[in-house]
């Protein structure tokens, strides 16, 4: 056709999404990656904000000129090489004032050489996060798409590539009802390709999962299983040389598993100890640092390898004022260190899945973690698109981490109504959990009941209740805190996930004064007071360490934050509740 006429067709398809459903990549797709030889693609690529999606719509992707039938060059509307750059990855609210609030489409593209280096090799593309939705595309040709704003997404290239290619991405960071989270949060929309963008070459057959760990309710064997990306037979190797293991796998079908006896040093926050491991098949070969540990629920008790346990805990969100959500392994290792020096033992990752350097580093670190899925308030939980979605974001995020010896929960949402459609959704997604993983435990930010008892019926699908209370700043009256307990018999062991009060550092005044740092350091004297006397409540997470961004928070004390935060956004001062809690946790680690 006729470029003109092409454009006008264009212009008047109203559904061109359409277009680009059907190749979606899914948890599916995902290869291990652990310690496995990459090339990065991180750098300057050219970019052009595209509110309108004018590259989906007219196919900008295909040409890098438009010719007429009669071969004459045409006016056109992009010119790749000549925009302007970004530093991938990063947020681009943080790179521009004028990018500070843009919420749609972004067009990100630039070339590079490919030369293979064996017959027969295989190249993925690896995305480490983009919100929200991810679309590839590779010499002119529609590679796939990814939905879900925190996890890793892979494509196959394989095929596709020449030797100097032109990679194209578009990512659409709108907020949508029927997506997870849905379009209404309490934290900033951060858009972009905010993680490493990665190339992995593998043989035709290759290692696409591996998971190690105890043996749950033992401590003498290691379970090992093994995938491969075909169903192949064949023999492959599993090494841990510090404890003297050389196990063959068998893998029937693509699949192997062994149990090897073994007595691993025991990792705790107290002693991370790691081990080296290696596995391999055919020419395959993946790496990893492991750590060993049990995690379990004895009636309402917590139990870390066989001990009691209470855990000191604080909430995070992944930012940092300078890069939003592209944060640095420095801003990781520093969050950590941030709680460790407030006594802690335990760091909540709401509400979406953090970057993987966080499990990374409390692995080496010694930070038990709670990691959690953004299934957050009020998601379409009767559509089944949206369950689909909420269940891969789950999968994704469980094949990433669970050889992380510091995640010990996995949270399928926070303060959800409970509702029957809520009630199937996330229970399907607790057995969708318990499937990929029987080692740890699983649990959900719940709230308090009408009635102020702990009666949410998830429970009774969850290892550990987690709820979120506010006594003392939504509900002022603290007397209702004691009531609360008095009124609820939970079965199970109960982490208080939230609580918390906003205090602007620099703002001072009474203990009723709202927003002032007096008013949240009684918050925390009256909560730990309270909280500490109660059995069954076996570990918090106060909301939260950092104040962060947040577009809903207009009061002239937060100007676009929420600052519950124990320490400024900033990272530079410590307000006075955070010395409060720390004295509580020292007193718990003694007790201990
Ligand atoms: C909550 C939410 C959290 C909010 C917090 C608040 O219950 O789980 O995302 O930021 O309260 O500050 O209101």
């Amino acid at each position: 056709m006729e470029t003109k006429q092409q454009a006008l067709a264009d212009i008047h398809v109203e559904d061109y999404r359409a277009q680009y459903r059907g190749k979606e990549v899914t948890a599916s797709d995902m290869l291990f990656t652990g310690v496995r030889e990459r090339e990065s693609l991180d750098g300057l690529w050219h970019y052009a904000v595209d509110p309108y999606d004018t590259c989906l719509r007219e196919h900008w992707y295909r040409t890098e000129k438009r010719l007429s039938a009669q071969g004459f060059t045409l006016p056109q509307d992009y010119s790749y090489d000549e925009w302007p750059v970004m530093a991938l990855p990063c947020c681009w609210n943080t790179q521009q004032d004028r990018l500070f609030w843009y919420e749609s489409s972004v067009i990100f593209t630039r070339r590079f050489r490919y030369l293979p280096k064996k017959e027969g090799e295989r190249v993925f593309l690896r995305v480490g996060a983009a919100n929200y939705t991810l679309r590839v595309f590779l010499n002119g040709r529609f590679i796939g798409s990814h939905t879900g704003g925190s996890t890793p997404a892979f494509f196959e290239l394989t095929g596709n590539l020449e030797t100097d290619n032109r990679i194209l991405l578009t990512v659409d960071a709108s907020r949508r009802p029927e997506q997870v989270p849905t379009d209404h949060t309490d934290w900033f929309n951060y858009g972009g390709i905010y993680r490493e963008l990665e190339l992995f070459r593998v043989p035709r057959v290759f290692l696409r999962d591996l998971f190690v760990r105890l043996e749950p309710g033992s401590r003498e064997r290691i379970m090992i299983t093994a995938r491969l990306s075909e169903a192949a037979e064949g023999e492959g190797l599993f090494s841990l040389p510090e404890l003297g293991i050389r196990e063959t796998l068998r893998f029937h079908a693509g699949e192997a598993t062994a149990a090897v006896p073994a007595s691993p040093e025991l990792w705790s926050p107290e002693t991370p100890k790691l081990y080296e491991l290696s596995c391999s098949f055919g020419e395959d070969e993946v790496r990893d640092r492991v750590g060993f540990r049990q995690i379990e629920v004895r009636g309402r008790e917590i139990l870390l390898n066989g001990k009691r346990l209470f855990l000191r805990g604080v909430s995070l969100h992944e930012e940092s004022l300078e890069h939003g959500k592209a944060v640095t392994e420095e801003e990781c290792r520093e969050a950590i260190l941030e709680a460790k020096a407030l006594g802690c033992n335990f760091m909540r990752l709401a509400h979406y899945p953090h970057t993987e350097k966080m499990a990374l580093l409390a692995d080496e670190l010694g930070m038990l973690l709670w990691e959690e899925i953004p299934v957050y308030w009020a998601i379409c939980f009767d559509r089944p698109d949206t369950y689909a979605e909420a269940e891969n974001q789950l999968r994704e995020l469980i094949l990433r981490d669970r050889d992380r010896a510091s995640v010990v929960l996995w949270s399928v949402g926070n303060e959800n109504a409970d509702t029957d459609g809520r009630f199937r959704f996330m229970k399907s997604l607790a057995e969708e959990a318990r499937r990929l993983d029987g080692t740890r435990l699983l649990t959900a930010a719940c709230m308090v009941s009408a009635d102020n008892v702990i009666a949410d019926r998830l429970a009774e699908v969850l290892d550990v209740i987690g709820l979120n209370e506010y006594y003392g700043w939504y509900s002022p009256d603290f007397r209702q805190l004691s009531e609360l307990f008095q009124n609820s018999r939970p079965s199970k062991p109960v982490i208080v996930s939230e609580f918390g009060a906003d205090a602007l550092w620099g703002h001072h005044g009474t203990i009723d004064d709202k927003g002032t740092l007096e008013c949240q350091e009684e918050v925390y004297r009256r909560q730990t007071l309270e909280l500490g006397k109660i059995p069954y409540v076996r570990g918090m997470t106060p909301w939260i360490l950092y104040d962060f961004r947040c577009p809903r928070r207009t009061h002239i004390l937060q100007g676009y934050f929420n600052r519950k935060g124990l320490v400024t956004a900033d990272r530079q001062h410590r307000k006075p509740a955070w010395y409060v809690l720390r004295e509580f946790y020292e007193k718990k680690r003694e007790e201990e």
